[in-house]
């Protein structure tokens, strides 16, 4: 007879053999210890396999050479078919307790404060591909709950490219490396994602988000978040409201330009996961808070679009988003391919008091994603790995399977049972058991997409006519690069004809960018393939252009749109500084002090690596040359006094393109006294009147205080883009 009690139940009573939790323990590094088998059996000599004679054949008995190089053989899993490439951390999520009336789930009740660990990634690359690809960046977050695991896995940005998910894998096929030769890798700009995007017009408005400057992060710590479904919240009474999830980071969102990513795919491929990972080695923890756009059931159908269609955002100017609670990042991973490799996300990891909605493309995902991680772990026993276990405790009549871990005791596997009393029993929802909530469902089984999904034009007009002028030069541009790369003509030209139907503006900027005229759309069948067999393509042309708002300042991330007011910080920014032998070292002292007081970092660049001499001799360490960075790694540049220093870095062509590249990628600049001149000289074609431009501070004296304030000033603003923006390769 068992009689315990349920709720108060963890762990370490479903593994209770001492043996067992100990081996769910982390490995220490081996530091101090023998080296050993899998087995446990100390290994005498780990260099030379067994061979008959010295320069005989190796033998098969070799039981220690086998089993180490079959564990070698087997080190790779499959990689995820997209979000292959990605980099996770360790926090925790702390509720502001005003969602009690929302939701039930404990974790959003006051003061709760739950760990998590939180995934990012870019879709198409594999494993090894850039960070800095233009692509969507997924944004997964693991809560593990007292009520069991929650996962938010979500994107970077809030719609998506198709409305149903049995376009998925074709749209995957369609964005990632053409099969004959498996090119391009990470990248969008070739023709089977154009001829995906261009049959099929669903995609226009997230296609307008993929090539705006949300596609390239300066850092995975400035990027926004989004669930992008509508989901559900139920409170306690059993009352259902609609959400939408949105993640807004602290620090502003804020991205890089396209000429800087491609130079940074070559300097550093890993800088977004190196700049996750140094932050949070030095204590600068990324945080996001988390908040919420709320639509009563009732007003399910008072928008103008539908919102269970996943390539629509409901605008904050209609909804406005109310913060419930802030994510912190405060710990990296001991060991990336148990951590980050081995988390598995699943949109069906669900607690009481959230719940999903009718979107079609959120359903077809709550298959997709265990079948996914049954495959790619190896089997139904992945909950067992320790990143995916639940806090709460896990008590279920399921059993065995590959590498299972859990050593259940006991004859009864089953329910109903009597000779366990039942146990483990069903839970009322008293006492948090989850029940989906109550929905009349009817209709006729029908394959066909709902007329309120039909219009896909308007809301990629929304975004189109709610960026700034630099945010649209942006997009033209992208479009330009990516449509450059698409070899079949005709290709093109169809997308050309639907972004007219977004903008004839937007459309006839890339196409003179293409040396092409907007073409006709006469004759051309925009949506086809897009549809059934026995559809008729009349029932299935977009709805005229209705949008009730036009224009939303919160899709903007231009410094002084609503995302980033009053978020301009120095913190965590890299501030270059240029100078070498003859410079004047105490001055440099004296600003890399003020900058650091305020959560900067500075790094000093020179023509050598070692020590700069200083005017009065004394020495300061170097971080970088000229050759082995780029101005694209910084965000800031500063160039030091000192007659000497500056007459050589004048001399020195990559000293001066660093600071030419970081004037045309409209970075804020500094010098001081002689350092004024390497500015000058740096101002070749595109970068005269460098001296008056926005963003340029200089002194004609050494004193840093003024300088370095009105430094950080334009810091804050991130980038100055009312610089000449021909010039500017984005
Ligand atoms: Fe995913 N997606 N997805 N996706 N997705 C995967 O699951 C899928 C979609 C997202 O860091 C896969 O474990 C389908 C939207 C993220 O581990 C796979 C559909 C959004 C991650 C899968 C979508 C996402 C994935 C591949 C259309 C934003 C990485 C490996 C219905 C809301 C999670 C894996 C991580 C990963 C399927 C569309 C976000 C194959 C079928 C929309 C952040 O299961």
């Amino acid at each position: 007879m068992h009689d315990k009690p349920l709720a108060k139940q963890n762990h370490q009573d479903v593994v209770s053999n001492p043996k067992t939790d100990q081996l769910a323990q982390h490995s220490d590094d081996g530091y101090g210890k023998y080296l050993t088998s899998n087995q446990g059996l100390r290994v005498n000599d780990d260099q030379n396999s067994l061979k008959g004679g010295e320069r005989g054949p190796s033998l098969l008995e070799d039981f220690l050479f086998r089993e180490k190089m079959t564990h070698f053989d087997h080190e790779r899993i499959p990689e995820r078919a997209v979000h292959a490439r990605g980099v996770g951390a360790h926090g925790y999520f702390e509720a502001y307790g005003n969602a009690t009336e929302l939701t039930k789930a404990h974790f959003l009740q006051p003061g709760v404060v739950t760990p998590v660990f939180t995934r990012f990634s870019t879709v198409a690359g594999s494993r090894g591909a850039s960070d800095l690809a233009r692509d969507v960046r997924g944004f997964a977050v693991k809560f593990y709950t007292q009520e069991g695991v929650y996962d938010l896995v979500g994107n970077n940005m809030p719609v998506f490219f198709i409305q149903d998910s049995i376009k998925f894998p074709d749209f995957v096929h369609a964005v990632k490396p053409e099969p004959h030769n498996e090119i391009p890798q990470g990248a969008s700009a070739h023709d089977t994602f154009y001829d995906f995007i261009s049959a099929n017009p669903e995609s226009t408005h997230m296609l307008l988000w993929a090539m705006s400057d949300r596609a390239l992060p300066r850092s995975l710590r400035m990027m926004e978040g989004f669930g992008v479904h509508t989901f559900r919240f139920v409170n306690a009474q059993g009352k259902w409201r609609f959400v939408k999830f949105h993640w807004k980071p602290l620090l502003g969102t804020h991205s890089v330009l396209w000429d800087e990513a491609q130079q940074i795919s070559g300097k550093d491929q890993d800088f977004h996961r190196r700049d996750l990972w140094a932050n949070i080695e030095m204590g600068a923890y990324p945080e996001w808070e988390l908040g919420v756009q709320v639509v009563e059931e009732e007003d399910e159908h008072k928008f103008d679009f539908d919102i269970l269609d996943s390539t629509k955002l409901i605008p904050e100017e209609l909804v406005p988003v109310q913060a419930i609670g802030k994510m912190v990042l405060n710990r990296n991973v001991d060991n990336y391919f148990a951590e980050t490799e081995q988390v598995a996300f699943c949109l069906s990891h669900i607690v009481p008091g959230i719940d999903f909605s009718n979107d079609p493309l959120l359903q077809g995902r709550l298959f997709s994603y265990l079948d996914t991680q049954l495959k790619r772990l190896g089997g139904p026993n992945f909950h067992e790995i320790p990143i995916n276990r639940s806090l709460a405790p896990v008590h279920n009549n399921q059993r065995d399977g590959h590498m299972r871990q859990t050593i259940n005791k006991g004859k009864v596997a089953y329910g109903p049972n009597l000779l366990n009393d039942q146990y483990p029993k069903q839970a009322p929802q008293s006492e948090g058991g989850f029940n989906s909530v109550y929905e009349r469902v009817e209709g006729p089984k029908i394959r066909r997409r709902s007329k309120s999904f039909i219009d896909f034009y308007s809301q990629a007009r929304l975004f189109w006519n709610s960026q700034s002028e630099p945010e649209k030069t942006h997009i033209v541009k992208a479009l330009r690069f990516e449509l450059s790369h698409v070899q079949t003509d005709w290709i093109r030209e169809r997308t050309i004809v639907q972004l007219a139907q977004v903008d004839h503006d937007l459309a006839s900027r890339v196409a003179e960018g293409l040396g092409m005229d907007v073409p006709s759309a006469e004759g051309m069948q925009l949506n086809y393939g897009a549809i059934g067999a026995d559809d008729k393509a009349a029932d299935f042309q977009s709805a005229p252009a209705k949008a009730s708002v036009g224009s939303s300042p919160h899709l903007s991330i231009a410094t002084d749109s609503p995302i980033n007011q009053g978020k301009g910080s120095v913190k965590t920014r890299q501030i270059a500084i240029l100078a070498t032998d003859g410079a004047d070292v105490a001055a440099i002292g004296e600003f890399m002090k003020t900058f650091m007081d305020q959560g900067a970092q500075t790094a000093i660049i020179a023509t050598h690596l070692g020590t700069i001499k200083g005017q009065d001799g004394t020495q300061i360490l170097v971080n970088w040359t000229f050759q082995s960075t780029s101005s694209a790694l910084f965000d800031a540049v500063y160039v030091a006094a000192g007659a000497q220093s500056v007459s050589k870095l004048k001399q020195d062509f990559d000293a001066v393109r660093f600071v030419n590249e970081a004037f045309r990628h409209c970075k804020p600049l500094a010098a001081s006294a002689e350092g004024v001149e390497l500015l000058q000289a740096a101002a070749y074609p595109g970068a005269e009147g460098i001296l008056d431009a926005d963003g340029v501070v200089t002194s004609a004296d050494t004193d840093v205080a003024d300088l370095a304030q009105e430094f950080a000033e334009a810091i804050k603003q991130h980038r100055f883009f009312s610089r000449e923006l021909e010039a500017v390769p984005a």
